[in-house]
């Protein structure tokens, strides 16, 4: 029995039994075994979860680099690490080998010790998903710098606020990017964020597009011939497991966003044992994940987690929709993807046109389906298992968080039964358990409750950047020593766990407890409903009622409101029941979405609630003029007819 491979039920069984019984033990056999270390660990585990703090592999030394990269030279330096597939599918794409990237990397990395980087300094990093991006996070690796990933989405104040808050010396970008058909002028966004960024020494710009930028003397430079003039061989620097690998911010509820802490030691460990897992990852294998690597999905399981297994990664310029909405099935066909892995907007999105843009492409390549990063609906769940997986390959319903550093709870494919919109059993050494509101463990099946863990796993973050009474505040004070992940959940007559949303997404109508998913996917089985987010708003009696915003398909656009309103209402109570009843529905062309495709539903709140004067920032929206579009025709929106 392999500890690192689980292929089958018995052994998931096994392992996380074994994982659990002694922790310490298991990981320590997986880190021994499949990893480089140039000095073992003192300690295999320290924790505190009321401190808190959590220390794995301490005292050990590696680089991360070494793992993903040097130590796979002379098994595979041939082979492509990195397949770079371009916005325009009229460019030839990529294939950067082991070897290639080893040298690439190398160069980066001593351009950043030339620009004065040392161990420890934070650099931000601004990029489209060029090469250049993977390559410009190994090389702050290589060197020990932190990088801070910022994705090329966000406006010049949201970067200048992340740049802020790490004191960043140093900004990575490109002169700008593509993105379907447009450009954007990612330069001149940096420009207007370094007014505010005082710390900033250098910005090393990468040409991407070729047009005319400003560069400011003395501050810019163009990052091609300074690689031209760099040395091709760069020693790994030694770090500690413990030392900060880096920082990524993602949005709290409130505030200002979190900057999220990972280690080096841990953190490998775990994103490439579960990468490995739960893909099913074997050598021959082109694996893609869609996600922008601005996102933790992006770290983990495009960079580090596939490389630090020797695994061909594909990195994807461009969107979804063009050319055409058969995009991603075209890269499927050319590349021959055995493992696709997207989030349940997209899949959504896709759904919702014709389907000659998926059966027009060989998609038999494919061996295992993902998705991550919101509860995906049934409708969306069974589109994707009949047309892209050809019911032929399992899906893995992955859940996790930024927080978390790797994927906590999913199927493992050819050994866990899946089922639709669970992400079912946890991963080997996570015990996760479900809370009441009055701070219990909820014992059992067949119950809800408030997702926490019980137990330190090594890629845990460490600390909120600079604030580490907020990450005690927000992760450790609401259920004594336990990590509470925000999420509630329920668990299964035979214990696969489903995810059911943020638990402030949780509506309280009448006293009984909504979740927000349920009810959507009732909504979302109408033939005529594309999408739709509930929300609750307040009533005088119930407490709080239901408002639904629902997005029709191009074949439902034509129907009557009244009628589909009652249709809607009545495919709730017969999934659900009467008690989850809209009191109002409002048809929208789109729903305010983040741009790594999660509901706001902070702001559909506030837009049910008829409060809209002030909104919060939502400058960092995927569409900001969704907001006035539904605003606009809030007036018209009537209660539901009975
Ligand atoms: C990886 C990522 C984290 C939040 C998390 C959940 C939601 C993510 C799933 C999911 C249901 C899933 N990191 N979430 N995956 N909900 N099923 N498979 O998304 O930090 O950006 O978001 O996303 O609410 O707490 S994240």
């Amino acid at each position: 029995m392999s500890n690192y491979h689980i292929k089958h039920l018995e052994e998931y069984f096994q392992v996380y039994r074994k994982s659990v019984r002694n922790p310490e033990l298991f990981w320590s056999e997986i880190a021994e075994e499949h990893f480089l270390w140039r000095k073992k660990w003192d300690n295999v585990l320290d924790w505190d979860f009321s401190k808190p703090e959590v220390k794995w592999f301490d005292g050990a030394k590696l680089n991360i680099t070494e793992n993903c990269i040097d130590r796979h030279l002379y098994v595979r330096g041939d082979k492509t690490a990195i397949l770079f597939e371009p916005n325009n599918p009229e460019e030839a794409a990529e294939h950067i080998t082991y070897n290639q990237l080893h040298e690439r990397v190398c160069k980066f990395a001593n351009v950043l010790k030339t620009k004065g980087v040392k161990k420890g300094d934070r650099v931000c990093i601004y990029l489209p998903m060029i090469p250049e991006l993977a390559i410009s996070v190994l090389a702050c690796a290589r060197i020990g710098a932190i990088h801070s990933v910022i994705f090329a989405g966000f406006s010049a104040t949201a970067l200048a606020t992340r740049v802020n808050d790490c004191e960043a010396k140093m900004i990575i970008t490109s002169d700008g990017s593509y993105r379907g058909s447009k450009t954007i002028d990612l330069k001149g966004i940096v420009d207007e964020a370094v007014e505010q960024c005082p710390g900033v020494e250098s910005v090393l710009v990468a040409k991407r597009i070729n047009t005319d930028v400003k560069m400011k003397s003395g501050r810019d430079e163009w990052l091609q011939p300074l690689l031209d003039k760099a040395d091709a061989n760069c020693i790994p620097e030694v770090m500690d497991a413990e030392d900060p690998l880096f920082i990524l911010y993602t949005s709290g509820s409130t505030g200002k966003p979190k900057g999220m802490m990972h280690t080096t030691g841990g953190y490998m460990v775990y994103t490439a044992f579960t990468f490995k897992n739960v893909f099913q990852y074997r050598e021959d294998d082109i694996y893609w994940c869609t996600a922008d690597i601005g996102w933790i999905t992006g770290h983990s399981y495009i960079v580090y987690g596939p490389l630090a297994n020797g695994a061909t990664t594909v990195m994807f310029e461009g969107v979804p929709s063009y050319p055409d909405y058969g995009r991603f099935w075209d890269i499927v066909q050319k590349h021959k993807i055995t493992q696709f892995y997207t989030a349940p907007t997209a899949i959504r999105a896709l759904a919702k046109e014709n389907l000659d843009y998926v059966t027009k492409y060989d998609l038999s390549s494919l061996k295992v389906l993902g998705t991550v990063g919101e509860p995906i609906n049934e409708e969306a769940w069974h589109w994707y298992n009949d047309h892209v997986g050809q019911k032929d390959c399992p899906i893995v319903d992955t859940w996790w968080q930024t927080e978390t550093g790797g994927i906590l709870i999913s199927p493992i494919p050819f050994a866990t039964p899946t089922k639709p919109t669970y992400a079912t059993l946890p991963m080997p050494g996570i015990q996760p358990t479900l809370m009441d509101e009055s701070g219990n463990e909820i014992i059992g099946n067949q119950v809800e409750g408030r997702l926490c863990i019980k137990f330190p796993w090594p890629s845990i973050a460490r600390t909120i950047w600079g604030d580490h009474n907020r990450y005690r505040d927000t992760y450790f004070s609401a259920f004594k020593n336990k990590y509470f992940t925000g999420d509630g959940a329920l668990r299964d007559e035979v214990g696969y766990y489903r995810i059911t949303g943020r638990v402030d997404d949780v509506i309280i109508v009448s006293g009984h407890n909504l979740g927000t998913a349920p009810i959507e996917d009732a909504i979302n089985e109408h033939p005529a409903v594309a999408e739709s987010a509930i929300v609750g708003f307040p009533h005088d009696i119930k407490g709080n009622a239901l408002y639904g915003f629902v997005i029709l398909k191009e074949t439902g656009e034509s129907r009557d409101r009244d009628n589909l309103s009652k249709e809607v209402n009545q495919q709730i109570t017969e999934r659900i029941g009467p008690i989850a009843k809209l009191d109002k529905i409002q048809f929208v062309p789109g729903l305010p979405k983040t741009r790594s495709g999660k509901i706001m539903r902070r702001i559909l709140r506030k837009i049910a609630s008829n409060d809209t004067s002030d909104l919060g920032d939502i400058s960092t929206l995927l569409n900001p003029e969704i907001v006035e579009e539904i605003i606009d025709e809030l007036a018209f929106v009537t209660p539901v007819k009975k």
